[in-house]
């Protein structure tokens, strides 16, 4: 069995850590990403291209506020580094012929089957190992929470690579040199529902051991990453909510988990690419 993704945890993690509960033997293939490129160097030096000078001068990066922690200027919080997406050109050649509908990563090849959609790949491998719902009942509750978690993911996603977010605003951004970018704010912080979904899972836990009652299906994976790289933000985020910190205490001490999370087959860092403003580096790289 063949998995392949970037070299991040991003949307492959709760798969890896799926086959990890399960011992599976497989092999992963880690796609760089093309960071040595000169010319994406150059871009990262360079100010923002396609913009007029004017517009250079408004760019600002705002995303919209709450107040889970207070929100903080840009300069206190994230080094941004204006590279562009661009994929390795390993991935890209191989994505010409890969030969599915919707060749993407990640992607899994298992035999004759070969799929992508990060969904589609987590299910398959459930009901090839006894990670699937198997009632209507539970697949119901479980179908329920992948929704919620995939706004999570989304959510936290959307925060992580908030430098894809320009927008035109008043200026509020000052350069130290005519050569340099224009500084870019960011507003860190977490949208409302996504508070207010770690709530309502918070109270739909109590009671339950895993997502699905007493039985681990493959959303508990999904609900673990979402919920560690959220904690790796906003390290009080769980502090009033009980049910989801002796979830997570669960979770990690299912004895495949424990030690794969304790193996150097585990990187906690980077979560995302190395476009993004947090998360995106070998280390965490939040500077609050
Ligand atoms: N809906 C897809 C999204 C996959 C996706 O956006 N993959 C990103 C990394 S998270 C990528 O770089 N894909 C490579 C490509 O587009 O060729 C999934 O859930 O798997």
């Amino acid at each position: 069995m063949k998995l392949g993704y970037w070299d991040i945890r991003g949307r492959v993690e709760p798969t890896r850590l799926m086959l990890a509960y399960k011992e599976v033997d497989y092999e992963y293939v880690r796609y760089k990403f093309n960071v040595s490129d000169p010319a994406e160097r150059q871009w990262s030096k360079a100010v923002i291209p396609n913009l007029t000078t004017k517009e250079k001068e408004t760019v600002w990066v705002r995303i919209i506020a709450v107040v889970f922690e207070r929100p903080r200027p840009y300069s206190e919080i994230l080094n941004l580094a204006l590279t562009p997406k661009k994929f390795g050109n390993h991935w890209s050649k191989e994505k010409e012929k890969f030969g599915v509908a919707f060749p993407n990563l990640p992607y899994l090849i298992d035999g004759d089957v070969k799929l992508t959609e990060s969904w589609a790949v987590m299910r398959y491998l459930a009901r090839k190992f006894d990670l699937a719902p198997t009632s209507d009942c539970e697949e119901r509750d479980i179908d329920m929470v992948a929704g919620v978690l995939q706004d999570l993911i989304v959510a936290i996603g959307t925060l992580a690579y908030a430098i894809g977010k320009r927008r035109r605003g008043k200026r509020e951004g000052t350069r130290r040199s005519p050569d340099e970018p224009p500084t870019l704010i960011v507003i860190t912080t977490l949208s409302p529902p996504s508070i207010s979904n770690f709530k309502l899972l918070d109270k739909f836990l109590a009671g339950r051991d895993f997502a699905a009652g007493t039985r681990l299906t493959y959303v508990d994976f999904v609900a673990y990453e979402a919920m560690d790289w959220h904690r790796t933000l906003y390290p009080s985020i769980f502090t009033d909510l009980n049910n989801l910190q002796y979830y997570i205490k669960r979770f990690e001490a299912l004895p495949t988990v424990a030690a794969h999370l304790s193996s150097d087959k585990y990187k906690r860092f980077p979560i995302f690419g190395p476009v993004a403003t947090w998360g995106g580096k070998d280390h965490d790289d939040r500077t609050w």
